[in-house]
Protein backbone atom coordinates (compact mmCIF):
# COMPACT_ATOMS: atom_id res chain seq x y z
CA UNK A 1 0.00 0.00 0.00
CA UNK A 2 2.49 2.22 1.05
CA UNK A 3 4.82 1.54 -2.24
CA UNK A 4 1.67 2.54 -4.76
CA UNK A 5 -0.10 5.31 -3.07
CA UNK A 6 3.01 6.64 0.14
CA UNK A 7 3.87 9.79 -2.01
CA UNK A 8 0.99 10.07 -3.46
CA UNK A 9 -0.75 11.01 -0.19
CA UNK A 10 1.82 13.56 0.60
CA UNK A 11 0.48 15.65 -2.26
CA UNK A 12 -3.15 15.48 -0.98
CA UNK A 13 -2.37 16.89 1.81
CA UNK A 14 0.06 19.59 0.90
CA UNK A 15 -2.83 20.64 -1.67
CA UNK A 16 -5.35 20.58 0.92
CA UNK A 17 -2.93 22.57 2.96
CA UNK A 18 -2.23 24.99 0.66
CA UNK A 19 -5.65 25.79 -0.46
CA UNK A 20 -6.83 26.80 2.99
CA UNK A 21 -3.56 28.22 3.92
CA UNK A 22 -4.78 30.92 1.37
CA UNK A 23 -7.67 31.67 3.59
CA UNK A 24 -5.52 31.90 6.90
CA UNK A 25 -6.29 35.06 8.37
CA UNK A 26 -9.30 36.01 6.58
CA UNK A 27 -11.67 34.66 9.59
CA UNK A 28 -13.69 32.71 7.23
CA UNK A 29 -13.35 29.12 8.79
CA UNK A 30 -15.79 27.96 6.55
CA UNK A 31 -14.07 28.80 3.44
CA UNK A 32 -10.90 27.65 4.63
CA UNK A 33 -12.36 24.09 5.20
CA UNK A 34 -13.81 24.24 1.97
CA UNK A 35 -11.72 24.98 0.21
CA UNK A 36 -9.13 22.18 1.52
CA UNK A 37 -11.67 19.54 1.22
CA UNK A 38 -12.17 20.40 -2.82
CA UNK A 39 -8.15 20.26 -3.12
CA UNK A 40 -7.86 16.76 -1.27
CA UNK A 41 -10.84 15.45 -3.37
CA UNK A 42 -9.46 16.69 -6.52
CA UNK A 43 -6.03 15.19 -5.96
CA UNK A 44 -7.25 11.84 -4.28
CA UNK A 45 -9.16 11.02 -7.05
CA UNK A 46 -6.25 11.51 -9.65
CA UNK A 47 -4.64 8.10 -7.58
CA UNK A 48 -4.35 4.71 -8.70
CA UNK A 49 -6.06 3.43 -6.13
CA UNK A 50 -9.52 2.21 -5.07
CA UNK A 51 -10.83 4.08 -1.71
CA UNK A 52 -13.79 4.82 0.59
CA UNK A 53 -13.82 7.35 3.12
CA UNK A 54 -14.83 6.25 6.75
CA UNK A 55 -14.17 9.50 8.26
CA UNK A 56 -15.24 12.45 6.37
CA UNK A 57 -17.16 15.87 6.61
CA UNK A 58 -19.86 13.61 7.34
CA UNK A 59 -22.98 11.64 6.14
CA UNK A 60 -23.34 12.26 2.32
CA UNK A 61 -26.41 14.85 3.33
CA UNK A 62 -25.04 17.16 5.09
CA UNK A 63 -21.77 16.96 3.34
CA UNK A 64 -21.36 17.77 -0.77
CA UNK A 65 -17.96 16.02 -0.86
CA UNK A 66 -15.59 13.79 1.18
CA UNK A 67 -18.76 12.44 2.91
CA UNK A 68 -18.54 9.22 4.51
CA UNK A 69 -19.06 5.71 2.17
CA UNK A 70 -17.56 8.42 -1.25
CA UNK A 71 -15.72 6.39 -3.50
CA UNK A 72 -12.09 8.16 -4.16
CA UNK A 73 -9.61 7.03 -6.58
CA UNK A 74 -9.32 6.26 -10.25
CA UNK A 75 -9.75 2.70 -9.42
CA UNK A 76 -13.26 3.24 -8.28
CA UNK A 77 -14.58 3.33 -12.13
CA UNK A 78 -16.42 0.54 -13.21
CA UNK A 79 -14.02 -0.31 -15.60
CA UNK A 80 -10.96 0.18 -13.67
CA UNK A 81 -9.79 -3.49 -14.49
CA UNK A 82 -8.58 -2.37 -17.82
CA UNK A 83 -6.22 -0.13 -16.18
CA UNK A 84 -5.32 -1.28 -12.61
CA UNK A 85 -3.00 -3.25 -11.31
CA UNK A 86 -4.17 -5.99 -8.72
CA UNK A 87 -3.22 -4.32 -6.05
CA UNK A 88 -4.30 -1.24 -6.87
CA UNK A 89 -7.99 -2.83 -7.05
CA UNK A 90 -8.21 -3.98 -3.54
CA UNK A 91 -10.38 -1.56 -1.46
CA UNK A 92 -8.80 0.84 1.03
CA UNK A 93 -10.19 2.77 3.89
CA UNK A 94 -9.45 6.35 4.63
CA UNK A 95 -10.00 8.46 7.24
CA UNK A 96 -9.67 12.62 6.28
CA UNK A 97 -9.70 16.05 7.80
CA UNK A 98 -8.89 18.33 5.48
CA UNK A 99 -8.59 21.38 7.66
CA UNK A 100 -8.05 20.43 11.15
CA UNK A 101 -8.36 23.43 13.25
CA UNK A 102 -11.08 25.60 10.86
CA UNK A 103 -11.02 28.51 13.44
CA UNK A 104 -6.81 28.44 13.55
CA UNK A 105 -6.68 29.06 10.15
CA UNK A 106 -9.09 31.42 9.86
CA UNK A 107 -7.68 33.38 12.90
CA UNK A 108 -3.66 32.77 12.03
CA UNK A 109 -3.37 30.94 14.80
CA UNK A 110 -0.72 28.40 15.28
CA UNK A 111 -1.29 24.29 15.03
CA UNK A 112 -3.63 23.70 11.85
CA UNK A 113 -3.40 20.91 9.86
CA UNK A 114 -4.51 19.16 6.65
CA UNK A 115 -4.55 15.41 7.90
CA UNK A 116 -5.54 11.96 6.32
CA UNK A 117 -4.98 8.42 7.41
CA UNK A 118 -5.38 5.19 5.70
CA UNK A 119 -5.43 1.64 5.96
CA UNK A 120 -6.69 -1.23 4.18
CA UNK A 121 -10.84 -2.59 4.25
CA UNK A 122 -12.11 -2.43 8.02
CA UNK A 123 -8.45 -1.02 9.40
CA UNK A 124 -9.92 2.11 11.19
CA UNK A 125 -13.02 2.57 13.41
CA UNK A 126 -15.55 4.48 11.73
CA UNK A 127 -16.68 6.77 14.98
CA UNK A 128 -19.65 8.01 15.02
CA UNK A 129 -19.68 12.06 15.20
CA UNK A 130 -19.70 12.82 18.50
CA UNK A 131 -17.10 13.80 21.20
CA UNK A 132 -14.04 11.28 22.51
CA UNK A 133 -12.39 11.50 26.21
CA UNK A 134 -8.88 11.33 24.44
CA UNK A 135 -5.57 10.09 26.54
CA UNK A 136 -2.15 10.67 24.71
CA UNK A 137 1.52 10.53 25.85
CA UNK A 138 4.94 9.19 24.70
CA UNK A 139 6.14 5.99 23.88
CA UNK A 140 8.00 5.78 26.83
CA UNK A 141 4.53 5.52 28.90
CA UNK A 142 2.53 3.33 25.96
CA UNK A 143 0.49 0.80 28.19
CA UNK A 144 1.32 2.34 31.51
CA UNK A 145 -0.75 5.35 31.59
CA UNK A 146 -4.56 4.64 31.26
CA UNK A 147 -7.64 6.56 30.70
CA UNK A 148 -9.39 5.17 33.56
CA UNK A 149 -7.16 6.73 35.89
CA UNK A 150 -6.87 10.12 37.02
CA UNK A 151 -4.87 12.80 35.54
CA UNK A 152 -2.67 13.08 38.73
CA UNK A 153 -1.70 9.53 38.74
CA UNK A 154 -1.32 9.51 35.24
CA UNK A 155 1.24 12.69 35.77
CA UNK A 156 3.14 10.48 37.62
CA UNK A 157 3.52 7.49 35.76
CA UNK A 158 4.94 9.67 32.51
CA UNK A 159 7.23 11.51 34.62
CA UNK A 160 8.83 7.93 36.05
CA UNK A 161 8.90 6.71 32.28
CA UNK A 162 10.57 9.58 30.92
CA UNK A 163 13.03 10.32 34.16
CA UNK A 164 11.53 13.98 34.57
CA UNK A 165 9.57 15.72 37.50
CA UNK A 166 6.02 16.19 37.45
CA UNK A 167 6.85 20.30 37.05
CA UNK A 168 8.53 19.82 34.19
CA UNK A 169 5.75 18.18 32.37
CA UNK A 170 3.77 20.06 29.44
CA UNK A 171 -0.16 18.54 28.77
CA UNK A 172 -1.93 20.04 25.97
CA UNK A 173 -5.69 20.62 26.69
CA UNK A 174 -8.37 22.05 24.72
CA UNK A 175 -9.86 25.76 26.48
CA UNK A 176 -13.31 24.61 26.99
CA UNK A 177 -15.57 24.85 30.05
CA UNK A 178 -15.88 20.84 30.05
CA UNK A 179 -11.90 20.85 31.25
CA UNK A 180 -11.84 23.08 33.96
CA UNK A 181 -12.10 20.92 36.59
CA UNK A 182 -9.40 18.85 34.57
CA UNK A 183 -6.76 21.77 34.55
CA UNK A 184 -7.02 22.59 38.14
CA UNK A 185 -6.27 19.11 38.71
CA UNK A 186 -3.09 19.54 36.40
CA UNK A 187 -2.29 22.01 37.89
CA UNK A 188 -2.50 21.06 41.20
CA UNK A 189 -0.32 17.79 40.59
CA UNK A 190 2.50 20.48 39.59
CA UNK A 191 2.13 19.95 35.98
CA UNK A 192 2.03 22.61 33.43
CA UNK A 193 -0.87 23.00 31.01
CA UNK A 194 -0.51 24.40 27.28
CA UNK A 195 -4.46 25.31 26.47
CA UNK A 196 -4.99 25.78 23.17
CA UNK A 197 -8.33 26.70 21.18
CA UNK A 198 -8.24 24.02 19.18
CA UNK A 199 -6.55 21.50 16.78
CA UNK A 200 -6.10 18.54 19.42
CA UNK A 201 -4.77 15.62 16.40
CA UNK A 202 -1.58 18.14 16.43
CA UNK A 203 -1.31 17.76 20.18
CA UNK A 204 -1.69 13.86 20.05
CA UNK A 205 0.75 13.83 17.47
CA UNK A 206 3.21 16.04 19.53
CA UNK A 207 3.16 13.25 22.22
CA UNK A 208 4.60 10.69 19.55
CA UNK A 209 7.94 12.76 19.19
CA UNK A 210 10.45 13.45 21.57
CA UNK A 211 11.50 17.56 21.56
CA UNK A 212 8.20 19.30 21.27
CA UNK A 213 7.95 19.58 25.06
CA UNK A 214 4.53 18.00 24.74
CA UNK A 215 4.08 15.18 27.46
CA UNK A 216 0.42 14.50 27.47
CA UNK A 217 -2.86 15.48 25.76
CA UNK A 218 -5.92 14.79 28.17
CA UNK A 219 -9.53 16.45 27.53
CA UNK A 220 -12.42 15.59 25.33
CA UNK A 221 -12.58 16.76 21.58
CA UNK A 222 -14.34 14.75 18.28
CA UNK A 223 -14.00 11.38 18.26
CA UNK A 224 -13.81 11.09 14.06
CA UNK A 225 -10.65 13.35 14.85
CA UNK A 226 -9.55 10.87 17.48
CA UNK A 227 -8.95 7.87 15.12
CA UNK A 228 -6.89 10.06 13.26
CA UNK A 229 -4.71 11.03 15.69
CA UNK A 230 -4.52 6.90 17.35
CA UNK A 231 -3.17 5.88 13.52
CA UNK A 232 -0.78 8.42 14.31
CA UNK A 233 0.06 6.97 17.35
CA UNK A 234 -0.16 3.36 16.45
CA UNK A 235 2.47 3.79 14.04
CA UNK A 236 4.36 5.97 15.95
CA UNK A 237 4.29 3.42 19.02
CA UNK A 238 3.01 5.91 21.16
CA UNK A 239 0.38 5.67 23.33
CA UNK A 240 -3.67 6.86 22.73
CA UNK A 241 -6.68 5.89 24.29
CA UNK A 242 -10.52 7.39 23.36
CA UNK A 243 -13.55 6.86 25.30
CA UNK A 244 -16.79 7.58 23.00
CA UNK A 245 -18.71 10.75 24.86
CA UNK A 246 -22.32 10.65 23.85
CA UNK A 247 -23.84 12.65 26.66
CA UNK A 248 -24.80 15.98 25.52
CA UNK A 249 -24.73 17.34 29.00
CA UNK A 250 -21.38 16.82 29.36
CA UNK A 251 -20.38 18.78 26.42
CA UNK A 252 -22.93 21.48 26.13
CA UNK A 253 -21.82 22.46 22.61
CA UNK A 254 -25.49 21.49 21.69
CA UNK A 255 -23.76 19.37 18.32
CA UNK A 256 -24.23 15.91 19.19
CA UNK A 257 -28.08 16.08 19.94
CA UNK A 258 -30.31 16.07 22.60
CA UNK A 259 -30.52 12.75 24.59
CA UNK A 260 -28.57 10.60 25.81
CA UNK A 261 -30.83 7.69 25.31
CA UNK A 262 -31.00 8.73 20.99
CA UNK A 263 -27.89 8.52 21.15
CA UNK A 264 -26.93 5.18 22.54
CA UNK A 265 -29.58 3.86 20.11
CA UNK A 266 -27.70 5.36 17.33
CA UNK A 267 -24.47 3.30 18.71
CA UNK A 268 -26.27 0.47 18.97
CA UNK A 269 -27.63 0.82 15.47
CA UNK A 270 -23.43 0.81 14.56
CA UNK A 271 -22.86 -1.86 16.41
CA UNK A 272 -21.43 -0.43 19.02
CA UNK A 273 -22.94 -2.39 21.86
CA UNK A 274 -20.65 -1.07 24.81
CA UNK A 275 -20.71 2.86 24.56
CA UNK A 276 -18.19 3.53 27.08
CA UNK A 277 -15.46 1.20 25.84
CA UNK A 278 -12.44 2.86 26.43
CA UNK A 279 -10.47 2.16 22.96
CA UNK A 280 -6.44 2.01 22.36
CA UNK A 281 -4.41 3.09 19.40
CA UNK A 282 -4.64 -0.99 17.83
CA UNK A 283 -8.83 -1.04 18.04
CA UNK A 284 -8.97 2.39 16.55
CA UNK A 285 -6.22 2.00 14.00
CA UNK A 286 -6.77 -2.08 13.83
CA UNK A 287 -5.27 -2.22 10.19
CA UNK A 288 -1.94 -4.33 9.26
CA UNK A 289 -0.67 -1.46 7.47
CA UNK A 290 -1.64 1.77 8.39
CA UNK A 291 -0.41 5.10 6.54
CA UNK A 292 -0.53 8.65 8.39
CA UNK A 293 0.20 11.88 6.23
CA UNK A 294 -0.17 15.41 7.52
CA UNK A 295 0.68 19.10 6.42
CA UNK A 296 1.11 22.06 8.22
CA UNK A 297 -1.44 24.81 7.12
CA UNK A 298 -0.49 26.92 9.91
CA UNK A 299 2.66 26.53 11.79
CA UNK A 300 2.98 23.80 14.41
CA UNK A 301 5.13 21.98 17.01
CA UNK A 302 6.75 19.47 14.15
CA UNK A 303 5.93 21.30 11.07
CA UNK A 304 6.12 24.38 9.05
CA UNK A 305 2.87 25.94 7.70
CA UNK A 306 2.57 26.45 4.40
CA UNK A 307 4.66 29.74 3.45
CA UNK A 308 4.26 31.63 -0.19
CA UNK A 309 6.57 33.68 -2.44
CA UNK A 310 6.36 34.87 -5.74
CA UNK A 311 5.04 31.86 -8.16
CA UNK A 312 4.51 29.04 -5.49
CA UNK A 313 4.86 27.58 -2.20
CA UNK A 314 6.74 25.85 0.49
CA UNK A 315 5.09 23.06 2.41
CA UNK A 316 6.23 20.64 5.20
CA UNK A 317 4.89 17.44 5.85
CA UNK A 318 5.16 14.46 7.48
CA UNK A 319 4.11 10.64 6.48
CA UNK A 320 4.19 7.93 8.62
CA UNK A 321 3.64 4.20 8.21
CA UNK A 322 3.57 0.74 10.32
CA UNK A 323 4.76 -0.69 6.74
CA UNK A 324 8.29 0.97 6.49
CA UNK A 325 8.20 1.82 10.23
CA UNK A 326 8.94 5.68 9.26
CA UNK A 327 7.94 8.73 10.25
CA UNK A 328 9.18 11.12 7.19
CA UNK A 329 9.14 14.82 7.22
CA UNK A 330 8.83 16.60 3.61
CA UNK A 331 9.69 19.84 2.85
CA UNK A 332 8.75 20.54 -0.76
CA UNK A 333 9.28 23.61 -3.22
CA UNK A 334 5.83 24.17 -5.11
CA UNK A 335 6.68 25.85 -8.39
CA UNK A 336 3.29 27.53 -9.69
CA UNK A 337 5.23 29.67 -12.24
CA UNK A 338 9.03 29.05 -13.01
CA UNK A 339 10.30 31.25 -9.59
CA UNK A 340 13.42 33.56 -9.99
CA UNK A 341 15.04 32.50 -6.73
CA UNK A 342 14.24 29.36 -5.11
CA UNK A 343 14.05 30.06 -1.54
CA UNK A 344 16.40 27.65 0.24
CA UNK A 345 15.51 29.31 4.44
C1 LIG B 1 -12.69 21.17 17.85
C2 LIG B 1 -11.30 21.10 17.21
C3 LIG B 1 -10.50 19.90 17.57
O1 LIG B 1 -12.39 18.80 18.31
O2 LIG B 1 -12.72 21.98 18.91
C4 LIG B 1 -13.32 19.81 18.14
O3 LIG B 1 -10.58 22.22 17.37
C5 LIG B 1 -14.49 19.70 19.08
O4 LIG B 1 -14.59 20.47 20.20
O5 LIG B 1 -9.28 19.86 16.95
P1 LIG B 1 -15.68 21.64 20.36
O6 LIG B 1 -16.96 21.20 19.73
O7 LIG B 1 -15.82 21.90 21.81
O8 LIG B 1 -15.10 22.84 19.65
C6 LIG B 1 -11.36 18.73 17.32
O9 LIG B 1 -11.90 18.83 16.05
C7 LIG B 1 -10.69 17.42 17.15
O10 LIG B 1 -10.81 16.55 18.13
Amino acid sequence: MENTIGLEIIEVVEQAAIASAKWMGKGEKNIADQVAVEAMRERMNKIQMRGRIVIGEGERDDAPMLYIGEEVGICTREDAKNFCKPDELVEIDIAVDPCEGTNLVAYGQPGSMAVLAISEKGGLFAAPDFYMKKLAAPPAAKGKVDINKSATENLKIISECLGRSIEELVVIVMKRERHNDLIKEIREAGARVQLISDGDVGAALSCGFSGTNVHALMGIGAAPEGVISAAAMRALGGHFQGQLIYDPAVVKTGLIGESKEANIDRLTSMGITDPDKVYDAHELASGETVLFAACGITSGNLMQGVRFFHGGARTQSLVISTQSKTARFVDTIHMAEQPKVIQLH
